[in-house]
């Protein structure tokens, strides 16, 4: 069989129109069919969320270990040496994953929460000050350096390396385009930052990145994995908060009935953030590789062949979702694709929404009315969405 079975389209994904604005090419991706043939990438697709779930429910015949960029590791060399969580398939990715996923559990949380609340509480107090403040630069950044970084025991000098670092991981998930060169200028100081700082002995006592070497201590994962493993904290655990909290804050400022309601009800905090990973989510494509010839609705797809998914149009597949277009923090979320699915979910998800949750609970008690003040710049890369400058201005509760 071969590609003809399928409908054709030549979007691309990877192309600075449809990253600007993904809403009508995700449309187009839906309505072309369940799986799709994207001719410009030779490669296949589906932007709906059935066909999503169905092949992060079949990691044996979907698999990452090819990687997950548009790159077919079967057939080129990794630009890095690859991630032991993201880009390995069972049986390796498995005890790692259970290790990883014990390190970033409840109890872990519990124990943070309270330094993510004075961290929020700080900068909420220094936001009023200004009331005029950018939500990347002032909000998302500076908070997220603070918190996530001192969570894993990284030390304050070169934090803000992080953020060049993981745009550069993220565009490599997509062709070697213009963005991808351009994240990779300057990147030899990044990446020396980062291999210096997943070393056991530049981590800090009591963080999650020692933790990872304690589990290697007791033979959960080897020595040798370990350093890559907290490499997947510094890799996926910035970038993607940093662009989920301008986008929550974008989505309040132009939804300011939604922001009452959050103010109304804190509560609502962890919910509304499901629903900004719903609406505008900072992860937006990846990819399987096909380990042997397979269907998927119908359409036959012959093994060694990658596989694109768009979270955001998985996001708003009307199939799945009623008014998706519509930004409602109160709604059933449940099924959304912003943390991906499967095995290799989001293993961060619970410190990713902790973040947040302590962030919009901090700041719904403090500002009555978030607006827009000026013109927006996106973060363009492959495969994020995101702000580089979203200016706000903040208006006192009291
Ligand atoms: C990793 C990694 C890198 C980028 C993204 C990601 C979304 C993981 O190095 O494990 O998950």
């Amino acid at each position: 069989m071969t590609q003809s079975d399928a409908s054709t389209s030549d979007i691309d994904p990877f192309s600075t129109e449809y990253l600007l604005d993904p809403y009508p090419f995700h449309e187009q991706l839906r309505e072309a069919g369940p799986v799709v043939w994207l001719s410009k990438w030779n490669c296949w697709g589906t932007g709906r969320h059935k066909e999503m779930n169905e092949v992060l429910a079949d990691p044996k015949t979907f698999c990452s270990g090819a990687g997950v960029g548009l790159a077919n590791f079967n057939n080129e060399k990794p630009w890095r040496q690859p991630s032991m969580l993201l880009e390995a398939d069972a049986p390796e990715h498995t005890m790692r994953r259970a290790v990883v996923g014990k390190v970033l559990s409840t109890g872990n949380l519990r124990r943070l929460r309270a330094d993510f609340e004075v961290a929020a509480a700080a900068l909420v107090e220094r936001l009023m000050e200004k009331r005029a403040v950018d939500a990347v630069a002032e909000v998302a950044e500076p908070y997220i350096l603070k918190v996530f970084p001192d969570a894993v025991g990284i030390g304050q000098e070169g934090r803000e390396n992080l953020i060049p670092y993981g745009a550069m991981v993220f565009n490599a998930l997509g062709p070697q385009n213009e963005l991808f060169q351009e994240s990779m200028v300057g990147i030899k100081e990044v990446s020396d930052w980062v291999m210096k700082n997943f070393l056991r002995e530049n981590l800090r006592p009591g963080g999650l990145g020692l933790e990872v070497y304690e589990a290697a201590d007791a033979g959960q994962v080897t020595l040798d994995e370990a350093p890559i493993l907290v490499r997947s904290f510094l890799s996926a655990g910035v970038d993607t908060t940093v662009n989920a909290i301008g986008n929550a804050l974008w989505c309040f400022a132009n939804h300011p009935e939604q922001w009452q309601k959050l103010r109304a009800n804190p509560a609502l905090s962890r919910s509304a953030f499901e629903e900004v990973l719903r609406f505008e989510a900072p992860f937006q494509s990846y990819f399987r590789t096909t380990t042997k010839d397979t269907s998927l609705a119908g359409t036959a797809i012959p093994g060694n062949q990658k596989f694109f998914m768009s979270v955001g149009a998985a996001n708003r597949d009307p199939r799945r979702w009623d008014q998706p277009g519509t930004f409602n923090i109160e709604r059933q979320t449940t099924g959304h694709m912003g943390f991906g699915g499967g095995i290799h979910g989001c293993v961060g998800q619970m410190i990713a929404r902790l973040e947040v949750e302590v962030l919009l609970t901090a700041m719904a008690s403090r500002i009555a009315r978030i607006e827009v003040s000026g013109p927006t710049t996106p973060r363009l890369n492959n495969v994020l969405r995101g702000f580089d400058t979203l200016p706000l201005t903040l208006y006192p509760a009291h």
